[in-house]
């Protein structure tokens, strides 16, 4: 379940969070026309409706039932999205939440459905009582998770009073396989899956096994849904990353905690560090690991937070460069994160807003995006980052060459004869003369190229610097610092 299918020359997937399906509809011929692989979608099922807070983002994680109306739409509207994603090349990853149900209270879900998770009814699905880890599965005495250095609390209790299904019952397991069943015969591609540290592999591995392959309307026969699993491993908890390798890939939340650190030159680290970036660095093996510089959680302190480690659009310069970095280099497969603005405000290391959620009409109604509004800041949609999606695609396949640095905040490296990469993090520009294995020619900085004009490949009007490869592959490079330090360029 580990490997993904995308359109020859695609790789690099984008979470467009919160979005409405129509809008992931529209959005989707940009994505296609520049090279993205495909998209990970919200929760698309029916979840609570949550007041207080006003209709926060997290609502979407508390599941009422496997029908198809949620704040991001109907059922209707999700699979036109699907198809004409699909027609265009563009693959739907969805966020599945099968770990759990609402936390506690009553109410009616987004598709109508009652819910009571004091009483563990769920009639929509129907759930009751039978389906949820209980007592003489939990032993903490008020059936929360409190030990992470205990497996069974952390499989068998509850996540912030998350109503925890039991994953061993035959019932549940059939049940979860039948909703990804539906999407899969949809054209749905695979799955970013929900808290699988609180889910024993053996029940996920079971419900994996129920599953159908992909709709043979788009992919090739035989081919099973991409699985990426959430697994929050830093280290020091019983539960680790690598106990679900086997099943698929796993989020690699070192990724972007350690570019966080290096980029913000935290605790003396250089970026002449990254020289063995990944694996040499406690990382999960890169085929097995989904990388990201921020998510939806940790952009907000949730999950794995730290607001003087992760990068978001809020600091734009250093996230710039974290993640041409990351997409430059060559390992994990790659996740954009695409967000939406609100009034951030940390209070002793608290984002006192963390649960305001998308745009809206008012109520919970989500306004239509409308990318660089100030309400949704689209970052898939920022040049130097599309711009390098296209020199990652361009490197599939090359391993990193040519690698330099100034043993301090200057690193330079190629991929094979198809890109090469300069990066300056320190407080000064820099001239250098370096070998990049790339052919003689003049090529266009990509990072800084105007693509309103003529594409930058060619070295037209579009190009505010170009760089001129010599025969023997040298090039000298007049790199600057502060905004944008980067010159990147690529056949
Ligand atoms: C909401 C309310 C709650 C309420 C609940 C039920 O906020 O107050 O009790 O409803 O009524 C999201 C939100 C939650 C929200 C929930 C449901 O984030 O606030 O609860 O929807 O609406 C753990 C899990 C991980 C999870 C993460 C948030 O392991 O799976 O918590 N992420 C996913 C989703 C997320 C979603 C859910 C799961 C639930 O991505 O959006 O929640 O569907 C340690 C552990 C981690 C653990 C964190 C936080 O992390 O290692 O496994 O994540 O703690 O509990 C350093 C450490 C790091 C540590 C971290 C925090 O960084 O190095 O290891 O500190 O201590």
């Amino acid at each position: 379940f580990g490997s993904y299918y995308c359109q020859p020359g695609r790789d690099v997937i984008v979470h467009l969070f919160e979005w409405k399906w129509t809008d992931i509809e529209r959005e989707c011929q940009w994505l296609a026309d520049h090279n993205y692989c495909g998209v990970q979608v919200s929760p698309p099922n029916e979840h609570r409706i949550v007041t207080d807070p006003p209709y926060p983002w997290w609502q979407r994680y508390q599941p009422v039932s496997y029908t198809m109306n949620s704040r991001s739409g109907s059922e209707t509207q999700f699979r036109n999205m699907v198809t004409t994603c699909n027609n265009l090349g563009v693959y739907i990853y969805v966020d599945g939440v099968l770990n759990h149900m609402t936390g506690g209270g009553s109410g009616t879900g987004s598709d109508g459905n009652s819910f009571d998770g004091d009483s563990l009814q769920y009639p929509g699905v129907p759930y009751g009582p039978n389906d949820f880890h209980g007592s003489d599965d939990c032993s903490t005495s008020d059936g929360e998770i409190h030990d992470y250095n205990n497996p069974t609390e952390v499989r068998n209790c509850r996540l912030s009073g998350l109503r925890d299904l039991d994953g061993s019952a035959n019932y549940v397991r059939d049940v979860e396989a039948e909703f990804a069943n539906r999407l899969i015969g949809w054209g749905v591609a695979g799955f970013r899956l929900d808290a699988c540290k609180h889910m024993w592999p053996g029940d996920l591995e079971a419900i994996l096994g129920r599953l159908n392959q992909l709709n043979t309307q788009w992919f090739p026969a035989g081919r099973n849904a991409y699985i990426y699993q959430e697994v929050i491993d830093l280290g020091g908890e019983a539960v680790k990353a690598t106990e679900y390798t086997y099943l698929g890939r796993v989020t690699e939340f070192k990724h972007g905690q350690n570019l966080g650190n290096v980029v913000r030159k935290n605790n003396g680290q250089r970026l002449a560090n990254l020289v063995n970036f990944g694996e040499g660095w406690g990382q999960l093996s890169g085929f097995d690991a989904l990388v990201f510089i921020d998510n939806h959680d940790n952009q907000r302190g949730h999950g794995a937070g730290g607001f003087g480690t992760i990068l978001t659009f809020f600091e734009a310069n250093m996230y710039k460069i974290a993640t041409a970095f990351e997409l430059a280099w060559d390992y994990g497969h790659v996740r954009l994160m695409s967000s939406y603005n609100w009034p951030r405000n940390i209070v002793n290391g608290v984002d006192t807003n963390d649960w305001v959620g998308p745009p809206t009409n008012g109520g919970g109604d989500t306004k239509d995006v409308e990318c660089f509004n100030g309400e949704w800041i689209c970052e898939h949609r920022w040049r130097e980052m599309y711009n390098m999606v296209r020199f990652h695609n361009v490197a599939i396949g090359n391993p990193v060459s040519n690698w330099w640095d100034n043993g301090f905040q200057a690193i330079a490296f190629g991929r094979g004869n198809r890109g090469f990469i300069f990066i300056n993090n320190e407080d000064f520009a820099i001239t250098q003369t370096l070998q990049t294995g790339l052919p003689g020619g003049e090529y266009c900085d990509v990072i800084s190229c105007d693509n309103n004009r003529p594409p930058c490949g060619n070295s037209g009007g579009a190009c505010r610097a170009t760089v001129i490869v010599n025969g023997d592959g040298t090039a000298t490079f007049d790199v600057p610092n502060g905004e944008n330090p980067m010159i990147a360029i690529h056949v």
